[in-house]
């Protein structure tokens, strides 16, 4: 299984914290030092070896964060469309460039404090060029706050978000609550499915998988995603929403004719609408479950509605369950 590309990030400080956690720890560096050496020689030193250990710590932290930060080029175009409607891109990258640049800014001042450290003959020199030496690389730190702050609000928004194979399929069902989506995720995964985060909404989605005649199908059921009109969403709900068309494959609209979920068929017809614009290139396949308790008037007017037969199905038995992997394999261009 392939890695989502958020999971990876390592937990991104403030820029205090890092500050203090590097300078608490260079703080052990301890240098041999011969025993009869004087004080000077000792606070030179020691001086060296602690802005040298700072100098160490810092990169090393920022070399991590900038290798777990996903390049936007090297994304899968879901992710794309997510991280764009979390933040600018170009901010993103550029806290990205600057995790670099402070590293060799730090480096460049460690090179030329430790220099002015060895020249110095003076005790009280040295600890001020010392003090100033942190000063300086503090700052450096302090300048990166909003960089680290806005990479560590990515990584707590999409850390979660469903992984994506891209040599996987991916159907994503839709339909009002209660109509059997998860009943039909559920049903036709070999696992129990995962539970997932999506970001901008607040519910989790469950990630199901099976391998039909070696083809590998991801299903995503998506409460509180496609289950409801658009007009009720806020727009950044409906940009999320929008990512969707990178992601699904084929989209299976789930129908209860039974109108048990208590959603009635006209309601229901007008979510189909509402999703067959919002995804006009993306195949739905449409499927009517709850077939056990559905009046046949109620059936028929389905499929006076769609003008074609429609698969019909009892979820929660898995009945018809196989005939809408095949089907939505045939649509998604799988015989
Ligand atoms: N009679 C009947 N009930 C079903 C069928 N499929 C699902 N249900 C029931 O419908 C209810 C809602 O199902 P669920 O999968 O949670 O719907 P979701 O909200 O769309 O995910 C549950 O009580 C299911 O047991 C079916 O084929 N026939
Ligand atoms: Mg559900």
């Amino acid at each position: 299984m392939v890695q989502q590309p958020f999971s990876q990030m390592v937990n991104i400080p403030t820029a205090e914290e890092l500050i203090g956690l590097a300078f608490s720890r260079s703080q052990r560096a301890s240098p041999s030092i011969p025993l009869r050496a004087s004080l000077l020689t000792r606070t030179k030193r020691i001086s060296e070896a602690r802005l040298r250990a700072l100098c160490d710590i810092l990169c090393a932290k920022l070399n991590r964060f900038y290798n777990s930060t996903p390049k936007f080029d090297s994304l899968h175009p879901f992710y794309k469309a997510l991280l764009e409607l979390l933040v600018k891109i170009e901010d993103y990258e550029r806290a990205r460039r600057r995790l670099l640049t402070s590293q060799r800014i730090i480096r460049k001042l460690t090179r030329d404090y430790v220099r002015r450290i060895r020249l110095s003959n003076d005790v009280d020199e040295v600890r001020n060029i010392r003090r100033e030496a942190y000063g300086r690389i503090a700052s450096v730190i302090k300048r990166l706050r909003k960089h680290l702050k806005l990479l560590e609000y990515v990584r707590n928004e999409l850390r979660n978000v469903p992984s994506i194979d891209p040599n996987e399929l991916i159907f994503v069902v839709a339909g009002y609550p209660n109509v059997g989506k998860s009943t039909f995720v559920d049903r036709v995964s070999s696992a129990k499915p995962k539970i997932a985060e999506y970001p901008f909404t607040t519910t989790e989605i469950n990630v199901g998988h099976f391998t039909w005649n070696n083809v590998r199908v991801q299903v995503i059921d998506t409460p509180g995603l496609l289950d409801r009109p658009l007009s009720e969403r806020n727009k950044i709900e409906r940009l999320a929403i929008s990512a969707i068309r990178y992601l699904a494959n084929v989209i299976i609209f789930i129908i209860d004719p039974s109108e048990s979920s208590g959603y009635t068929l006209d309601e229901q017809f007008s979510l189909f609408n509402d999703i067959r614009s919002e995804f006009s290139e993306t195949p739905i396949l449409v499927v009517l479950n709850k077939i056990d308790i559905s009046p046949k008037e109620n059936v028929d007017r389905c499929e006076r509605f769609f003008g074609v037969s429609l698969l019909k199905i009892i979820a929660k038995d898995g009945i018809g369950t196989d005939m809408v992997i095949e089907e939505a394999l045939k649509m998604a261009g799988i015989d």
